[in-house]
């Protein structure tokens, strides 16, 4: 895995074919019980959804997604012919303006630019649940600039969903566009090389964990602090701030991969202490309560994956995996 500034053109190119093949390939989870899977991608963004109460603010976040990416970059490549990497997204690079860095320009080597702006923009959005209010994007609408544009999204939007009760819709072919909204206040504010600092150097993995999301930590979230976890995807828009469905945008899995490199090498600052940290359950925020996790304890992909205990699952280069982050 690489970051994605560091590709050459060719590289970039590639990774997009290598997206839109895996939107042409069938999928693998059955239509009676999943309606709006109609590729290879909706497959993984249908898995994402089925596990979302287990994964994200809880003691299985970092290993869930690390799998989940690997699964995806090993699709890619069995799949699809793909020869190279799994790029990152180094929130970083992109943070002071993020409709003019080489991800979100709108050209024919990004992951296309900004929605349409929509009829009438609100100047500034509310950041729930804090009562602090930001100023707007400029877009908002469908994208329709660079290789996704006009992509159809087959999968609800299932934002307005509560976070702790699996919606009954999950699955219903609903076709709409990929909208975007990039938001360069969010990304200066909570994505910058301060907020990575902040993060690694986290005392331990109870704090890296709460730096990384934040939001729905009330102290910070009064403080109008945002994770950069949290913050990359509200950056993007509604499409990529569904809690459920993110999957589908095209930029999920390059930030995951930054999410992976950010445990990696806090990781790495201390690996006797830090190898093997797990803090939490495996369940969202310990809602229904569930045991503490360990080494020991099983996660689950659906037919994606076999299952693994978390010990296979805590080195980039153990068991399964064999891969480093390039600078
Ligand atoms: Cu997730």
């Amino acid at each position: 895995m690489f970051k994605q500034g560091s590709l050459s053109r060719g590289e970039r190119l590639d990774y997009i074919d290598a997206v839109h093949c895996m939107r042409q390939k069938l999928p693998i989870l059955p239509i009676e019980e999943y309606p709006g899977v109609r590729h290879r991608m909706d497959d993984f963004a249908a898995t994402h959804i089925n596990y979302t109460l287990n994964i994200h603010i809880s003691g299985i976040f970092f290993a869930w997604h690390r799998q989940f990416v690997w699964l995806w970059e090993k699709a890619l490549r069995e799949e699809c012919g793909y020869n190279g990497y799994q790029p990152y997204w180094n929130w970083a690079l992109s943070a002071s303006d993020l409709p003019a860095s080489p991800l979100f320009d709108g050209s024919e080597t990004s992951l296309s630019g900004d929605g349409d702006p929509p009829d009438n923009l609100e100047p500034i959005i509310p950041l729930l649940p804090s009562n602090v209010s930001i100023p707007n994007g400029r877009g908002g609408g469908c994208v329709t600039n660079g290789p996704f544009a006009n992509m159809t999204l087959n999968l609800p939007d299932l934002d307005a969903a509560p976070g702790d009760v699996f919606p009954d819709n999950a699955f219903a072919y609903t076709p709409r566009c990929l909208t975007r909204n990039l938001n360069s206040f969010m990304s200066q504010s909570f994505t910058s090389q301060k907020d990575v600092d902040r993060l690694l150097s986290s005392p331990n993995i109870t704090t890296l964990q709460r730096n990384i999301d934040v939001s729905v930590w009330p102290a910070l979230s009064k403080a109008g602090i945002m994770g950069p976890h949290a913050a990359a995807h509200m950056q993007l828009g509604r499409a990529m701030d569904d809690f459920w469905t993110a999957p589908q945008e095209p930029t999920f899995m390059l930030h995951h991969a930054m999410v992976d490199r950010i445990w990696t090498l806090w990781q790495e600052q201390d690996l006797k202490n830090r190898q093997y940290a797990l803090n939490g359950t495996s369940t969202i925020m310990n809602a229904p309560t569930t045991p503490e996790v360990d080494l020991n304890t099983e996660l689950a992909w659906g037919p994606l994956s076999v299952t693994k205990r978390l010990r296979e699952l805590m080195s980039t280069k153990a068991y399964d995996f064999c891969y480093v982050y390039g600078d």
